[in-house]
């Protein structure tokens, strides 16, 4: 029997997701949503693409979460997306009540699931789901820092005009306008850019990348990025499902490491069958440390708003 993964919310990041898990052929999918019909019509659509990509996954779309029941991974993508203009954090309020009422369905249906939660702002939604389903905190985990650091990797990738496959980037912090993006550990093939472009450029680069999001929000006028962010979620149920162990930038709990406690940020972790199995720790610099403290700050604060 194939694996389960249950997406909650069939939006624009839901959906691709869905697609991407479809066809890829490594479990079975289940798209929920609130509208009706609309999960249901985009599920047969992939289903029918099934035949195609020579993919043996089922998909159902649904409004039911007796669908979802027994999930091995629940993503959730249910929620608000950005506006022109807006910042992550302004979707606090109301997507904090979805993310209290999505969690408390899956801790009933899915008991034994891995949480990902991509819903804005991502790493105090991860924190609230976590809170809400009691999971262990390896079992709920957050989507953003890989996105952030596809992000950097293309502009790498175009300024050096080398293949994006070559280039690798890491961004900590949370998924906010305080990320920290590390040039000291972003490479073409492991060459560090700091060896291949000036300061100055790195410096552009680096604000591209934290603007990334409201630079395509600007773009689009209406909805947010949506390739890119299933791309990401993709890539860590991947590394789940097939017990890849794959090192990856997410949201996790953090107690103690890198100094802070109780609080779900964006730090390296490898991603296995239980999930979370490690956070890893490097030793950063003086000014790295200033700017992961600084990011904390933020979504703390933003987590004491709401629990
Ligand atoms: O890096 C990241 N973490 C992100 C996060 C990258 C991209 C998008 N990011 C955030 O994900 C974005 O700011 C939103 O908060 C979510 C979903 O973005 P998406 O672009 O997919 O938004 P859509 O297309 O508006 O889809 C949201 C769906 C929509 O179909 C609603 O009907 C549904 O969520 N929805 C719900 N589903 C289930 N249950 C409830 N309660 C519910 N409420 C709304």
């Amino acid at each position: 029997m194939k694996k389960k993964v249950s997406i909650i919310g069939a939006g624009n990041v839901g959906a691709t997701t869905a697609q991407l898990i479809a066809q890829s052929g490594f479990a079975d999918v289940v798209l929920f949503d609130v509208v009706e019909g609309m999960p249901q019509g985009k599920a047969l659509d992939i289903a029918e693409a099934c035949p195609l990509w020579g993919s043996s996954s089922i998909v159902i779309g649904t409004n039911n979460y007796e669908d979802t029941v027994s999930s091995d991974i629940v993503v959730v993508t249910a929620g608000l997306a950005r506006k022109p203009g807006m910042s992550r954090s302004d979707l606090l309020e109301a997507n904090a009540k979805i993310i209290r009422n999505v969690s408390a369905e899956i801790a009933k249906t899915s008991p034994h699931c891995i949480l990902i939660i991509v819903t804005n702002p991502m790493d105090v939604m991860a924190q609230l789901a976590w809170k809400t389903t009691e999971f262990s905190c390896k079992k709920v985990m957050g989507m953003g820092g890989i996105l952030d650091a596809a992000r950097l990797r293309t502009f790498i990738s175009f300024e050096l005009k080398v293949s994006p496959e070559d280039v690798e980037a890491l961004v900590f912090g949370g998924h906010g306008d305080d990320m920290v993006p590390m040039p000291r550990f972003s490479t073409v093939k492991g060459v560090s850019i700091t060896e291949l472009m000036p300061k100055k450029k790195i410096e552009k680069l680096i604000e591209r990348t934290r603007n990334g999001g409201a630079e395509i929000v600007s773009l689009l006028r209406t909805g947010s990025a949506y390739y890119a962010p299933a791309a990401s979620t993709f890539q860590m149920v991947k590394s789940i499902l097939l017990d890849e162990r794959r090192t990856l930038p997410c949201a996790a709990y953090l107690n103690g490491e890198y100094g802070v406690k109780d609080l779900y940020m964006g730090v390296p972790v490898i991603l296995g069958k239980e999930g979370v199995e490690k956070v890893i720790e490097v030793r950063l610099t003086k000014e790295e440390k200033a700017q992961f403290k600084k990011s904390c700050a933020s979504v703390r604060k933003l987590v004491e708003k709401l629990i």
